[in-house]
């Protein structure tokens, strides 16, 4: 049986009682925290996920562009890793046992430095956070976004490559079915092929909202990784239409990513895990 997590980073600005409250109502594992850990107080979201019965499954880092593992700027570059360390202690605070770290800053799409020193950097600058991540028993995960997120590893087997490289036992594969509709030719074979290094996974459908609402057929996803025998948690991450999903959340009109999509997303799935154990 799969543990399921929801990644909060869509219930964008509301007080974490209540996404948690909400995660465990709709019969949730754990919740995946949004990787600001200033925003949030240590002590209160422990007590709450004791109190509703839930754990904490991991952190999804948010990498701006002041948070660039391979800016040309060492400055820049030593900043993104002291962001790293702060979210594994945060994720390990709080009980965790992943934390997401993209190559680059998010929707930076061309290297501003020679690609093979980019590439070298992100290898460096891993280790490192592995190295720290391995006293606090945190994996690293990286993660697979789209070609209009990223140029560095846009797909699995280039993900694949780089974990590789890095060469650290807490440091591997993670993918998000948004982006691998987009990049993978087929899903369910990629998840086989790179299977044995994959720590993490994201779920959405093909639109980004919850599995059932758009074009994804979930059933070969969820048997390549029973068949691999995935053991980390499925995480939901939903977010709305928008090349700045965040920008469209705040203008609101997307109540169906609280409630509606939040039960959808772990019902759908369910109920293929169900439909493929019997
Ligand atoms: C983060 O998990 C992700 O998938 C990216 O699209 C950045 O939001
Ligand atoms: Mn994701």
């Amino acid at each position: 049986m799969f543990r399921y997590s929801y990644d909060a980073l869509v219930y964008c600005g509301e007080p974490i009682k209540t996404s948690i409250e909400r995660v465990a109502k709709y019969g949730y594992d754990a919740i995946e925290m949004l990787g600001e850990p200033d925003n949030f107080d240590i002590t209160e979201v422990n007590r709450l996920c004791e109190d509703n019965g839930i754990k904490v499954s991991s952190t999804c880092s948010i990498f701006t562009p002041q948070r660039d593992l391979v800016h040309p700027d060492y400055k820049v570059r030593n900043h993104a890793k002291d962001y790293v360390r702060q979210v594994i202690d945060f994720t390990a605070a709080l009980g965790g046992e992943k934390v997401i770290v993209a190559p680059t800053a998010c929707s930076k799409v061309a290297p501003v430095a020679d690609i093979e020193d980019e590439l070298n950097w992100v290898v460096e600058n891993v280790r490192e956070c592995a190295e720290y991540a391995s006293k606090c028993g945190i994996t690293i995960c990286i993660e697979s976004w789209n070609r209009y997120e990223t140029y560095i590893a846009h797909s699995l087997s280039r993900v694949h490559a780089l974990v590789k490289r890095i060469d650290m036992p807490n440091v591997g594969v993670m993918g998000d079915t948004f982006h691998m509709n987009i990049e993978e030719a087929d899903m369910a074979q990629s998840l086989r092929t790179y299977g044995k290094d994959l720590v993490h996974i994201h779920l959405a459908d093909s639109n980004r909202a919850a599995p059932g609402a758009g074009h994804i057929d979930f059933e070969p996803i969820i048997k390549a990784l029973m068949d691999i025998g995935y053991d980390g948690y499925l995480t939901f991450e939903l977010l709305p239409a928008g090349a700045d999903p965040f920008a469209v959340m705040a203008q609101g009109g997307c109540d169906e990513f609280y409630d509606k999509y939040t039960k959808m997303a772990i019902d759908t799935i369910k109920a293929v895990e169900q439909k493929l154990t019997i």
